[in-house]
């Protein structure tokens, strides 16, 4: 969720006479994080995303994830809705990464083996 944006969507919708829909607020215009390197023994799921609309919606779920320590590989696709997610799983349950992904404002399906 981009805090910032909403912000400021909000308080020109303040001083504006027309409605305003922000566009911006689900869709990150970040770079994406670049994934690391991960190790033979990183637990792999996959997991369906609804609530895309395009590949910045992609790129802020793939930043989202990655931000969370002991996640390696974030590759989401928003033409094939799917998250297919590299982690340690010593330190990263498959749930966490679900609810990383409703924090950022999408609804995943349960995560299966990949
Ligand atoms: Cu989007």
């Amino acid at each position: 969720m981009r805090l910032s944006n909403l912000l400021a969507a909000t308080a020109f919708a303040a001083t504006s006479l027309t409605a305003v829909v922000p566009a911006a607020l689900a869709c990150g215009d970040d770079a994406a994080a670049p994934n690391k390197a991960a190790p033979a023994d990183a637990k792999k799921v996959k997991i369906a995303i609804a609530g895309m609309s395009c590949g910045g919606c992609a790129t802020a779920i793939h930043n989202a994830l990655l931000k969370i320590d002991g996640v390696f590989v974030a590759d989401v696709t928003f033409e094939s809705g799917n998250a297919v997610v590299a982690f340690d799983p010593k330190k990263v349950t498959p749930d966490a990464l679900v609810q990383a992904i409703q924090a950022a404002g999408y609804k995943p399906g349960k995560p299966t083996d990949a």
